[in-house]
């Protein structure tokens, strides 16, 4: 049996220089997996606790509590553990948190953990990661991704007030050929800022960050790489935006491109959007509480295009059954690390699954080169995934794992010799 001999967590940093969490768990077998934990910049209120130290170490970022509550309190009590039962482990985690947000333990500690574990018990059993995790969920397939390009909002030094403009490749293909279209684009887009005189340096996400004054400029620039590329833009290529719209509602309104707008007049900004552009996905594009016009905006635009809640579901099932009640999106973006054990995530996943929402799996801004929503990705057969641009080590990571279990899909007789990855 895999059973677990140590767990030991540490303080690393994250793509932003921040710290964050990593656990190595070990085996009676020998066998090993380490789980590290991102961070997000905009984050939604209703996320699980990401315990942080406070005081004036790391400027109160520092994670040494949620280190020693994963060494001093979890480890006792899953050493010796099976580490195939990833649901009894993760509802262990939960029960000894026992708080409804894991604020007395951290979401950050506990994920650490759960990923740990289960890379320990795929390494155990010799499977790659998303064949151990789809052993749970069922069949395998590439995601679609959603690059993004072009980066504003909390996420860059620039005017531009939306977070994420993405593109999508428009037609289904291998992944390495959605990798050269992406690349293609967003090789052009650096090119052609720095031809136009302006900035083509990288926001946290890898996608450039020029001070541009509109949406709309934004949209235009990213339209024109799209043909410089050699692309049709809809037919090609689309476009996808996620707004991180809790960002700009401060006061009852929200603040974009420089005007104040109410529910109402948001919903004519997108309609209006939309016909002008290829645009298949607007993530939050209302802020968290807003419920009533995400409702709205699913029935007016939710036909056509993808209506994806990040900030509004956090990952968490109870936000989920609303919205599916409610018909606030068509889509959820995933981030395990919003609700902080692996089976919830997996759970989310499936809730979204059996009630005809799209999935989309996300990194966070603040990242490490943990490459486990990769495999994740493939394992639920996700729609798409979200992982930045093809810039920063731990953003290229993760599109590098999926070249890697494209290879092994596509050549049934390779296995992975990669076995035990961390
Ligand atoms: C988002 C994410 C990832 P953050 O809003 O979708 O792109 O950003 O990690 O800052 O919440
Ligand atoms: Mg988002």
């Amino acid at each position: 049996m895999s059973l677990i001999k140590s767990i030991t967590a540490r303080e690393i940093l994250d793509s932003r220089g921040f710290p964050t969490i990593e656990t190595d768990v070990t085996l009676k077998s020998g066998a090993k997996g380490r789980g590290s934990v991102p961070s997000g910049a905009s984050t939604g209120s209703f996320e699980a606790v990401e315990l942080r130290d406070g005081g004036n170490r790391f400027s109160g970022k520092g994670v040494l509590g949620a280190v020693e509550n994963v060494n001093k309190l979890i480890a006792p009590r899953l050493l010796g553990l099976d580490a195939s039962r990833q649901s009894h482990i993760d509802s262990i985690l939960i029960d000894l948190d026992g708080t409804g947000n894991k604020s007395k333990l951290g979401a950050n500690a506990i994920l650490s953990v759960s990923l740990a574990i289960c890379r320990a018990a795929a390494c155990y059993f010799e499977m790659p990661l998303y064949r151990y995790i789809s052993g749970i969920m069922g069949q395998c397939r590439l995601p679609r991704p959603m690059m993004n390009v072009l980066n504003g909002g909390v996420h860059a030094d620039n005017k531009v007030d939306i977070q994420e403009f993405m593109i999508v490749p428009a037609k289904e293909e291998s992944f390495i050929r959605y990798l050269e279209i992406c690349t293609n684009i967003y090789h052009d887009l650096k090119k052609s800022l720095k031809s136009r005189g302006l900035n083509s340096n990288v926001g946290d996400e890898g996608g450039v960050a020029p001070n541009l004054s509109s949406t709309r400029e934004a949209l235009d620039i990213i339209m024109q790489s799209i043909e410089n590329a050699g692309y049709i833009p809809g037919v090609d290529v689309n476009l996808a935006l996620d707004v991180a719209a809790s960002e700009l509602f401060r006061d009852g309104q929200y603040h974009l491109d420089e005007t104040t707008k109410g529910t109402c007049d948001m919903l004519k900004y997108y309609e209006d959007l939309v016909k002008n552009y290829p645009i298949i996905s607007i993530e939050d594009p209302l802020a968290e509480e807003d419920w009533d016009g995400f409702t709205k905006i699913t029935a007016l635009l939710g036909q056509d295009i993808q209506i994806v809640g990040d900030d509004l579901f956090v990952t968490n099932g109870g936000r989920l059954l609303k919205g599916i009640d409610n018909r606030a999106a068509n889509a959820i973006l995933i981030k395990p690390n919003q609700i902080g054990t692996l089976t919830e995530t997996l759970s989310s996943v499936s809730l979204a699954q059996r009630n005809g929402f799209r999935v989309v799996i996300s990194h966070r801004s603040g990242e490490t080169c943990d490459s486990t929503i990769s495999d994740l990705a493939v394992a639920v057969s996700a729609e798409y995934i979200k992982t930045g641009a093809p810039a920063r080590g731990e953003r290229v990571e993760k599109y590098n794992q999926l070249l890697r279990i494209e290879e092994e899909l596509t050549t049934p007789l390779k296995t992975s010799n990669d076995k035990c990855s961390r």
